[in-house]
């Protein structure tokens, strides 16, 4: 409503100061898809626009989208396994016009092929894809915020308590993708991930963490949750191991105290974790 009486900026650079002072725009809707797979609608507010994240399945953000009743104008699409963009044909074969962002020709039907730190708008949302490899060689982050809210779409990359297998990456990818580049987001951004891991991921990070208390109260409130997506990059700072390579706990329970060593140690414990 605000904005609508507010006169036309188009360049980042008023968009900053606009949005110091204004309500915040974006709304994010969870889609269960599959059996623990999630799709997102980000919804501009101040627009109606809306951009699907990882549409496996079509209909059902389709219909996400009517009841919302925004116009879905683009699709995110984290990285080129079938559970994220395994959707993207019969999408577009219903909504030929849907701009598909994506960093891996491996993807069907990407128009707009993204790098890391390519930055640009959708309604009035400010769009940052973080190249964040490893679990797969093209997996992307994308950073959304209004100015006020603040989200990062991390794929199979970083999950609430845990992290994606590393496919296509070694070690050392994961742990710059953690943290120095995801750890690097501002402490309020929430974190929507591709899957509803959490319950087995804090089972592990308990393993070799635990005394930490953050982990303990996180895995109290998960307890009775079934949808405990999203979390902060400050809470995953608290209680995920793999974001916390350089804690002299997990160090010790790992056996390794070299950072990409830990990395190394705890995805292959987590591997055989039962
Ligand atoms: C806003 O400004 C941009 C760039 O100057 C222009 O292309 C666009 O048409 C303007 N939009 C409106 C609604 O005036
Ligand atoms: C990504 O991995 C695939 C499968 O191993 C490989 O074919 C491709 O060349 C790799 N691409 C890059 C950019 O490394
Ligand atoms: C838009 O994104 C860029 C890159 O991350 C950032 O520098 C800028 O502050 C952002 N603007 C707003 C309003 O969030
Ligand atoms: C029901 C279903 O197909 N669920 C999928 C969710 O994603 C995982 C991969 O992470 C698949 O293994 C599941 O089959
Ligand atoms: C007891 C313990 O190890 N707590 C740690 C849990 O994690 C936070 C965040 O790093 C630490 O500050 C606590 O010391
Ligand atoms: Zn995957």
């Amino acid at each position: 409503m605000l904005r609508k009486i507010l006169p036309n900026f188009s360049r980042l650079q008023s968009y900053r100061k606009f949005h110091t002072t204004a309500t915040a725009d974006m709304k994010i809707i969870s889609i269960p898809a599959l059996q623990d797979n999630y799709s997102y609608l980000i919804v501009d507010e101040s627009t109606n626009e809306a951009i699907a994240v990882d549409p496996v399945e079509p209909n059902k953000v389709l219909d996400a989208a009517d009841k919302a009743k925004v116009k879905l104008t683009s699709v995110f699409t984290t990285h080129h396994h079938w559970d994220h963009a395994g959707g993207n044909e019969e999408l577009l074969s219903q909504k030929p016009e849907l701009a598909v962002y994506g960093a891996d020709n491996r993807i069907a039907k990407v128009t707009n092929f993204v790098k890391d730190n390519d930055m640009f708008k959708i309604g009035s949302l400010n769009v940052t894809c973080l190249m964040t490899v490893c679990h797969t060689n093209g997996s992307v982050s994308y950073y959304v915020t209004d100015g006020e809210d603040k989200a990062v779409f991390t794929g199979d990359t970083l999950f609430v308590g845990g992290c994606g297998r590393f496919f296509e990456g070694t070690p050392e990818d994961m742990h710059h993708s953690l943290s120095n580049v995801l750890a690097l987001l501002p402490k309020d951004t929430k974190v929507y991930c591709g899957h509803e891991y959490t319950k087995s991921n804090l089972k592990f990070a308990l393993s070799v963490d635990p005394d930490n208390t953050s982990l303990k109260e996180k895995i109290a409130v998960c307890e009775s949750k079934a949808i405990t997506v999203p979390s902060t990059i400050g809470e995953e700072l608290q209680f995920n191991p793999f974001m916390r390579v350089t804690d002299p706990t997990i160090q010790k329970n790992v056996g390794k105290t070299d950072p990409i060593e830990v990395m190394a140690k705890l995805r292959e414990m987590k591997n055989n974790f039962k």
